[in-house]
């Protein structure tokens, strides 16, 4: 892939603004620039943007359970793992399990497809499917237990609903399980699970799940879940499972998830929030008195969607002390705008051959998005603060989503989906 061209407009300026008067608007809008203490905005003079956009597919960082690691093995181990693509195989089967008067009828499935039977569905046919079925979408990672997300990337596969199709009539189904590739340690199977509605409907323009075979337009790997991994659009790192191998169709809605195991108290139905998270700084950060300082960071688009973000300074004496995400100081602010850095030049971005116009999230007249941040993917901002006086200071920022609600809100409780306000201290001398 090319290196990215960063489009230096802002996202609420129309293109034939210049970028004074389209502050000038910004800070109208908010009405909170103009009599706050803080340094007010401006533009960022950089010309790259803190994050690529697409996350090289080495580059994501990696969250991985059991040993050995399944993409750490090699040759034959590889092989028997049915993790290249020649060996991979998908079974499907139903759950026969009854549990009176909580079940009465057990799952049933008119085809399955395993690997005693010779059935398991192999790349080339799912491959095959995709040519008439394949979608492409943007979507970011992020682990429910770490803030920052891992990274971003474009997902190619076939929505899961149409791999169901193969099962012919699906009756007394209630959640579809799926995991993937553990060793043979029955205990170190990644499991996870959507609702039979999350599988087979979509509300139009949202993104279907999907059994993903490329990301970035080249074929998953093994260190990314490949050859064939589960992407869940709207959800934390833990429902994409990787070395995808089965699909259980059951009436049973209680089968535990691996996110439910353990005393992590993870919630395994939270969705991805919206929220903006802060880069660090070097350790003990220091800068001159009269310079200018640039910060920058993720946004995140969640269900609701991000409207903008903005920054709190507050100079501070004394050691640093944790602020809760209600303290009245926190919310009190003043909160100010930062600059959320408009889509990319898509040319640079996207693989070779592949136009903006053909991904879930985009209009194919115009080949924009149409939200930004797109849904479930990430953007950069940004934020210059001038004319600091001596000092030390704590910066933090947040997402305000289109409800108007400010981040952790509104259901500030991590373990139903990670978005903690950040926040980043640093001294001027
Ligand atoms: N098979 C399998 N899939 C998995 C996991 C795993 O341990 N095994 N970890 C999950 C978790 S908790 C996260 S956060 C993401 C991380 O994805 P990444 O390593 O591609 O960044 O993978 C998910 N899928
Ligand atoms: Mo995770």
């Amino acid at each position: 892939m090319a290196s990215e061209g960063f489009d230096r407009r802002r996202f609420l300026q129309s293109t034939s603004l210049t970028s004074a008067a389209a502050l000038a608007i910004q800070s109208a809008v908010q009405g909170a620039d103009a009599n706050s203490a803080t340094p007010s905005i401006v533009e960022r003079a950089s010309p790259n943007a803190p994050h690529a956009f697409l996350t090289k597919a080495d580059d994501f960082y990696l969250v991985a359970r059991g040993e050995p690691k399944p993409h750490t093995l090699v040759d034959q181990a590889l092989i028997n793992a049915r993790m290249t693509p020649e060996s991979w195989r998908l079974e499907i089967t139903a759950d026969p399990y009854i549990e009176p008067p909580l079940i009465t009828q057990s799952a049933t499935i008119e085809r399955s497809f395993t690997l005693s039977a010779g059935t398991a569905i192999d790349l080339p046919t799912l491959q095959e499917m995709g040519k008439k079925h394949a979608v492409k979408f943007i979507k970011m990672m992020q682990c429910l237990n770490l803030a920052t997300p891992l990274g971003q990337g474009l997902w190619e596969g076939v929505p899961l609903r149409d791999v169901l199709r193969l099962c012919g009539k699906i009756q007394n189904v209630r959640r579809i399980y799926f995991w993937g590739f553990h060793n043979h340690d029955p205990k170190q199977i990644f499991k996870a699970s959507v609702t039979y509605t999350q599988a087979m409907e979509t509300a139009p323009g949202d993104l279907p799940v999907i059994l993903a075979y490329k990301l970035n337009g080249e074929p998953i790997s093994p260190l990314r879940g490949g050859p064939v991994r589960m992407i869940i659009p709207w959800a934390h790192g833990f429902k994409n499972v990787k070395w995808l191998n089965h699909l259980f169709i059951t009436n049973d809605p209680r089968i535990p998830e691996t996110y439910y195991q353990g005393n992590a108290n993870n919630d395994p139905d939270g969705e991805l929030k919206s929220a903006a998270y802060v880069d660090k700084g070097p350790e003990n950060e220091k800068h001159r008195s009269g310079s200018d300082l640039t910060l920058s960071g993720h946004v995140v688009a969640g269900m609701s969607g991000v409207q903008r973000v903005e920054y709190w300074l507050r100079s501070v004496s004394g050691e640093a002390r944790p602020l809760d995400d209600d303290a009245p100081e926190l919310l009190r602010g003043p909160w100010n705008r930062c600059e959320i850095l408009l889509a990319p030049n898509w040319a640079t971005v996207l693989p070779e051959g592949t136009s903006p116009g053909e991904l879930i999230g985009f209009d194919s007249a115009t080949n924009q998005p149409k939200t930004w941040p797109l849904k479930y993917g990430f953007a950069s901002w940004t934020v210059t603060l001038r004319d600091l006086k001596p000092g030390v200071y704590e910066f933090r920022a947040r997402s305000v989503d289109r409800n108007d609600f400010a981040q952790p809100e509104p259901r500030p409780y991590r373990k139903n989906g990670n978005n903690l306000i950040q926040v980043r201290r640093f001294e001027v001398a």
